[in-house]
């Protein structure tokens, strides 16, 4: 008998080995295949980037970039970094990539490592208005460790006021200016940003975690001509393993790098690495860029069928992939709503509202998004049943059993991890 040519996850080994564990990946995967998920920072990776980050790379240390390397053996490894490189690169039109962050908020840290010292000013979004705990909030190293200046949206749009925002960088000038933000529906205005920066001479940065698979699939404008440095995770739209990731310009290359090895991260997981390669590469294909557009087409299709249901959706709607819906009108609060929905067999955030009057742990809004039922193949005429149904679970607690009846016949068509693709 000859070595067999791979080695990679037994699952019938795990359930003789180890069976309260086997049980809790049996149990997941029933409730992703037995609910609606509407999670829009979630998504199913395909069973290519599951066999990716069930390898034996997990295994290697890496620390360094390739061929620069502080361990031996990393020659193999140093091709799954050189083509996850190579394929950020192509995918975003970048001059450099670096593939190693962690997560999302190692990618932030890193980045503002690479441009900031502590106590600089830096202009971002505010975390109740859509921003992220990592652009200045007071809980997170970056309210503790910067001067941070705030925007938010203007009261009457819902939308980023750019004046505002240029009134303050020329009052406060921020040494880094940050846009993005994870519960805006709407496009930002990168170009804009970028005039603000030049006209204050602070470098921009965006944090695209959330519409990035959008840009790489090409239905939305991308962030990467105009910003010096742009972060993201991998998981969300992008439809990767979970992960963070930063492009830059050349001229910033080394400084990131840097950042991110040694200065905020050890060794790299050089299986999430290959997976995002992996990801990378599916995202490249004619297949992915309709993938997204449909994911934006039923994110619209849900916001009308909220909204048609009486639900008010901040700033009117959505140009991406999620909505974000205040509950005000229905007097029930996000936590109430999440809760009842999860009951009805569908999982959403509560969310923060701009200008919401509730703490983060209550909350005045639910956020929706598109990206994991897209996915299972659903379209606009699904979700738009998908709003009435989520606007039943919220209004009517009494009806959740009828709720997910409905859910278990959209699911038996559209089952993830069951049907092609
Ligand atoms: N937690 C992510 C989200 O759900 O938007 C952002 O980090």
């Amino acid at each position: 008998m000859g070595t067999p040519p791979y080695y990679g996850p037994d699952f019938g080994l795990l359930q003789k080995q180890d069976p309260e564990l086997a049980q809790v990946l049996l149990d997941e995967l029933d409730r992703v295949r037995g609910g609606l998920q509407l999670i829009a920072s979630e998504n199913f990776t395909s069973p290519a980037v599951l066999a990716a980050l069930g390898s034996t790379l997990t295994n290697k240390y890496a620390e360094g970039y390739p061929g620069r390397r502080y361990y031996g053996g990393c020659e193999v490894v140093d091709r799954a970094e050189r083509l996850a490189i190579q394929r950020a690169k192509k995918l975003f039109n970048a001059e450099h990539a670096n593939v190693q962050p962690h997560s999302g908020a190692s990618a932030n840290l890193a980045a503002y490592a690479a441009l900031l010292q502590p106590g600089d000013t830096m202009l971002a979004m505010a975390l109740p208005h859509g921003g992220h705990l990592t652009h200045g909030s007071k809980v997170n190293f970056s309210g503790r460790w910067f001067d941070v200046v705030s925007y938010g949206v203007r009261r009457d749009t819902e939308l980023i006021d750019y004046d505002e925002v240029r009134d303050l960088a020329l009052r406060h000038q921020p040494k880094l200016i940050v846009c993005g933000a994870t519960s805006y529906p709407r496009l930002i205005d990168y170009g804009a940003f970028r005039g603000i920066a030049d006209e204050v001479g602070a470098w921009l940065m965006a944090d695209v975690a959330h519409p990035i698979g959008l840009m790489a699939g090409g239905a939305i404008p991308s962030a990467v001509p105009y910003a010096d440095v742009v972060t993201f995770t991998t998981h969300k739209a992008l439809r990767g393993p979970r992960g963070g990731a930063i492009l830059c310009t050349e001229e910033l290359a080394k400084k990131i790098d840097r950042a991110v090895f040694p200065f905020v991260q050890g060794g790299p997981l050089m299986h999430v690495v290959a997976a995002k390669a992996v990801a990378f590469g599916e995202a490249m294909r004619p297949e992915f860029a309709d993938y997204v557009n449909k994911v934006i087409v039923n994110a619209r299709a849900l916001a009308e069928s909220l909204t048609g249901e009486g639900m008010r959706a901040v700033s009117g709607g959505t140009d991406t992939h999620l909505a974000l819906i205040d509950l005000r009108d229905m007097g029930v609060s996000g936590a109430e709503a999440e809760q009842r929905c999860a009951a009805a067999g569908i999982t959403l955030n509560r969310n923060v509202i701009p200008y919401d009057p509730e703490p983060a742990s209550i909350t005045s809004g639910i956020r929706v998004g598109t990206p994991c039922v897209t996915t299972q193949g659903m379209g606009p005429q699904e979700l738009k049943e998908v709003g009435t149904l989520v606007t039943r679970a919220v209004r009517h607690p009494g009806s959740a059993g009828e709720v997910r009846e409905r859910i278990a016949a959209l699911l038996a068509i559209h089952r993830p991890y069951l049907s092609e693709y």
